[in-house]
């Protein structure tokens, strides 16, 4: 038995030598330590030894598990440390090879110029309002005092969808509906409402079905003309620069009394005349005016404690104007050539 002993160490010692990985090295523990493995056997027949061979064989089994207990310990940690080296080649990271480049999005022309509108007034406390494109007749028209059979009801011919309802032709509904819910103890009305409206035009150069508007409204105690002259002179000079003076010139909507047409001094020849202007010095950018007492009521606000200013612009006419774009439909026909031209560069690429 001794020497069944001494065999068996010699060739675990052996094999735990040739072992190469982790699991192999666990299979020789299972298949030499383990329950069924061949020292348990031989500790297990120890009885049936005469008395005096007993302690030396014990001795003996006990020793070979011993040392072959600390052999698989050794290797154990051989082979984990090679396993570790391994991964940390395989992860290494060349830090000199040149990164993948990413290309950049950018948002269209029309996005950008609705985006530094949207951006001026929020910091001048402003909320942006949005709704619904398929609108009420009763909101689109009715509300900003436009009844039925009103003249400038024909003069927008507009896409209806059933009798009372159509593709908005203005963004004011949005407004209306703003004015007919707030409740003053909020503090006044300062919106402005961006979005897609909607004509019944033929497209040409200067004519599109849908186009976008931005509008904006305030309505409180003690507004005045004062009030608006002021915020579109902020606006003119934002969006055209700092040089830009105003002039007003009077109009009319049947939304709002009095009523203003903007010019701003032309930003190319700064107002001794040019192609852009067309000689006037001049360039007509949006319409304006004290919101209409009727607009008021018609939402349940009361004309005789609070008044209000509105104004409208369209974001095509001044992409177009800031950027000598000759045709609207270059803004919806997402012609790359076109619009890769507005990118904001910043890393030197597109
Ligand atoms: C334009 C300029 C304008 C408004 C829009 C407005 C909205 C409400 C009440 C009063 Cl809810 N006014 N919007 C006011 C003046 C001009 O747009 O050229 N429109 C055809």
């Amino acid at each position: 038995m001794l020497e069944a002993l001494a065999k068996l160490l010699n060739n675990a010692k052996e094999e735990i030598d040739k072992a190469v990985n982790l699991k192999e090295l666990n299979d020789l523990r299972v298949k030499y330590l383990g329950k069924k493995g061949p020292v348990t056997e031989i500790m297990k027949q120890m009885s049936k030894l005469p008395a005096d061979e007993k302690p030396l064989v014990g001795a003996k089994a006990n020793e070979v598990r011993t040392a072959l207990t600390e052999k698989i310990t050794k290797k154990e940690a051989i082979l984990e440390e090679e396993a570790i080296s391994k991964q940390l080649l395989q992860e290494k990271i060349d830090v000199t090879l040149p990164g993948t480049k990413v290309k950049k999005g950018v948002a269209h022309l029309l996005t950008q110029v609705i985006e530094e509108m949207e951006n001026l007034f929020i910091s001048m406390g402003y909320k942006i309002a949005e709704g619904p494109e398929v609108e009420l007749d009763y909101y689109n028209f009715e509300a900003l005092n436009l009844p039925q059979g009103h003249p400038a009801r024909d003069m927008q011919d507009s896409f209806y969808i059933t009798e009372n309802t159509l593709l908005r032709t203005q963004t004011s509904p949005v407004q209306a509906r703003t004015m007919e819910k707030h409740d003053f103890k909020d503090g006044p009305i300062k919106i402005i409402c961006p979005g897609k409206v909607y004509r019944r035009d033929n497209d040409d150069a200067t004519h599109s079905h849908q186009f976008t508007q931005i509008e904006g409204l305030v309505v409180g105690e003690n507004i005045t003309f004062a009030d608006l002259k002021g915020t579109l002179t902020v606006l003119a000079k934002t969006m055209f620069g700092e040089e830009r003076e105003i002039r007003l010139r009077p109009s009319f909507f049947p939304f709002t009394e009095p009523s203003v047409e903007m010019d701003i001094s032309c930003f190319k020849c700064g107002g001794e005349g040019c192609r852009v202007c067309k000689g006037t010095g001049w360039i007509e950018i949006l319409g304006a005016g004290m919101v209409h007492p009727n607009v008021l009521e018609m939402s349940g606000i009361d004309s005789k404690i609070y008044s209000g200013f509105a104004f409208g612009l369209g974001p095509e006419r001044v992409a177009m104007l800031k950027y000598a774009v000759d045709d609207i439909r270059h803004l919806y026909t997402n012609d790359l050539r076109f619009l890769n031209q507005f990118s904001v560069k910043e890393t030197g690429e597109n």
